[in-house]
């Protein structure tokens, strides 16, 4: 349980380990709202791998090979675990599971926008590698340096894992791209359909960001939106070229005034859209998370059942 910096010594020891760029741990004491801004980060991360598993377990029964199969498996499976790291590291906070489930099914919590979107053909797993692990990527490397230690720990292991998501995407999208004609056009479709809500991934831009400013001050954060958002881009660029799939934005190229990349501006009406839960798949995802929870409260049951009973073995022996 962690403690909360009730004395101006503690709160002279958080800062002092915040300026050393050391790690903050769960014994140490923290002001409330670095707590509070964790445990809303931490579990809006852990819903969204939960549910980022949905839009490509659509996908398993009908994977085009058995290798396929059990690939795509396997990466919806290592985001389970993702899932359980990160609410492991959150309950270190001094929330529990069952809150954040709650706070989930209830349609309390956000979750990533990206995984609002529809994944009609096998292509949008190869986009969903691609693009939506490419952007977690750019994401999630500084995270592994956030200043609260079970976070970071928690974000190198889920980076390792993410490297290999996003090369299995391309690896799709590459075999689609030497295809047919037909298979060449569900890929660039996938590609339109998917770059721009990546893009949105990162969230708001800089000057519409609320929390950003207090996070990079405490480390949690340690670029900005906007500042990752060019910097995936940026990757993307060469690898759409190795693809020979296009970048849905006319407007996109390299400035060298700026040095960063221009582009058309993002649909934040959109974006806005999806938070406040009209995106085309919003409903579908909490429903099936919802029936998810309810269809598994038996295995919960019995698991609870399981260690009663074999705690009172222990005591008896
Ligand atoms: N979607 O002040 P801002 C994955 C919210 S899973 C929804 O910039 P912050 C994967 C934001 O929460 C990848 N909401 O916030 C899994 C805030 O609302 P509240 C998930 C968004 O926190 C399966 C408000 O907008 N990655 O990779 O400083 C299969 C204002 O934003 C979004 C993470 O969760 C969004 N896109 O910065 C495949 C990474 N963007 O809470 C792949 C960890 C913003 O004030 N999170 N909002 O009501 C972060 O790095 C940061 O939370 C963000 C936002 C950069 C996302």
């Amino acid at each position: 349980m962690t403690t909360v910096t009730s004395t101006d010594d503690e709160q002279r020891a958080f800062d002092a380990l915040i300026d050393a760029d050391a790690r903050i741990e769960p014994r140490d004491g923290m002001p409330d709202d670095y707590r509070k801004t964790l445990i809303r980060q931490m579990s809006q991360h852990a819903h969204s791998e939960i549910i980022g598993m949905q839009p490509e377990g659509n996908w398993i029964t009908r994977a085009p090979s058995l290798q396929r199969k059990a690939i795509l498996m396997a990466k919806v499976q290592d985001e389970a675990g993702h899932g359980l790291y990160l609410y492991s590291a959150t309950q270190t906070l001094g929330i529990t599971r069952d809150e954040m489930t709650e706070q989930l099914i209830e349609g309390r919590a956000k979750y990533s926008s990206i995984f609002n979107y529809p994944t009609p053909t096998w292509a949008d797993m190869g986009a969903i590698g691609w693009l939506v692990d490419g952007a977690a990527i750019v994401n999630q490397v500084p995270l592994c340096r956030c200043s609260y230690g079970p976070y970071a720990r928690a974000m190198v292991r889920i980076c390792k894992e993410e490297s290999f998501h996003q090369r299995q995407g391309f690896e799709i999208l590459l075999t689609l791209m030497q295809g047919t004609d037909a298979q060449k056009q569900m890929a660039q479709d996938a590609v339109d359909r998917w770059y721009w809500p990546s893009l949105m991934m990162f969230g708001p831009p800089d000057d519409e960001s609320p929390n950003s400013a207090r996070s990079m001050a405490w480390k949690i954060k340690r670029f900005s939106n906007d500042e990752l958002r060019q910097r995936f881009v940026g990757m993307l660029v060469p690898q759409a070229e190795v693809l020979g799939v296009t970048l849905p934005d006319p407007n996109l190229r390299w400035n060298d005034d700026t040095q960063q990349y221009d582009m058309s501006p993002i649909d934040w009406d959109e974006f806005m859209a999806v938070l406040k839960g009209h995106g085309p798949m919003n409903a579908v995802r909490i429903q099936t998370r919802r029936d998810a929870h309810e269809g598994g409260a038996w295995v919960r049951e019995a698991a609870a059942e399981y260690a009663r009973k074999q705690q009172q073995k222990e005591q008896a022996a």
